[in-house]
């Protein structure tokens, strides 16, 4: 299909989760397309993506060698919708997190944005069954974002958006190395940089009830590091403009 929106929903191992979340996907938006963007998974959520690809013309699946991170996933999968000419590429969790049935409410704000955010953090969003530990994660490294690099947003590392394809088309991708929280906030910030219009969206995010959580130590630190240096050469910038 040309034009319209593709979901794109990374996995790695959500054989449990995935196929309830297609299908409400595709109850809740049912013009637009899907793409799973499957690592390999040992556990077969592959076969199973192929499986739900061949019953339903809307959904597709992106078969990746092996385990390369959230980051490139979505970049194989910013590709193949940009090069098929959707007009509005969703970020989507494959574990339940993003409640498909909001989706309509984010898509709602794209006439008049660039980005939009789901947003845990700002009035009207949640979180539910998350252990404070995460809650004070997530939290936390929204605010350091927030005062690293100088911007509002509330919640610059969820991972339900929508972007205007020529958002996107306007960030040059090919030059996104980082991975994990960090691809979202990497994104963010090209997107503001460049002057892009982003809106928050409150969401209720829901812990997933089946599988098991990717995020680990490192990709912590990849985020803590990256902003830093982000927001160096912001003051950098700064300070050597006004000299
Ligand atoms: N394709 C792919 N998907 C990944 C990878 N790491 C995480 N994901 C997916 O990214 C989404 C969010 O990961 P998750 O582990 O739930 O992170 P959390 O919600 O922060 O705990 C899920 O759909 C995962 O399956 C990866 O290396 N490759
Ligand atoms: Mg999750």
């Amino acid at each position: 299909m040309s034009g319209g929106v593709l979901v794109i929903i990374p996995t790695y191992n959500e054989s449990e989760s995935l196929p309830g979340v297609v299908e409400r996907v595709r109850a809740a938006v049912p013009d637009a397309d899907v793409l799973i963007a499957d690592d390999n998974s040992p556990d077969g959520t592959g076969r199973l993506a192929d499986a739900m690809a061949s019953a339903d013309d809307h959904v597709h699946v992106l078969h990746r060698a092996g385990k390369e991170g959230l980051g490139k996933a979505y970049l194989a999968g910013f590709a193949w919708g940009l090069e098929r000419g959707y007009d509005v590429l969703v970020e989507m969790d494959a574990d339940g997190s993003h409640r498909p049935e909001e989706l309509p409410r984010l898509l709602a704000q794209i006439p008049h944005s660039d980005i939009v955010l789901g947003s845990r953090w700002v009035p009207g969003g949640s979180v539910v069954n998350w252990p404070v530990s995460r809650r004070v994660l997530s939290q936390g490294g929204s605010l350091y974002t927030r005062l690293a690099l100088g911007i509002p947003t509330r919640d610059a590392t969820g991972g339900y958006r929508a972007y205007r394809a020529s958002a996107l088309r306007e960030m040059d991708l090919a030059s996104v190395t980082s991975n994990g929280y960090c691809f979202q906030i990497d994104l963010l910030w090209r997107g503001l940089q460049r002057g892009l219009i982003v809106r928050e969206v409150p969401i209720t995010f829901v812990e997933r009830e089946a599988g098991t959580s990717k995020m680990s130590g490192r990709i912590v630190r990849e985020a803590l590091v990256n902003v830093a240096r982000w927001g160096a050469s912001r003051r950098w910038a700064q300070v050597s403009g006004r000299a």
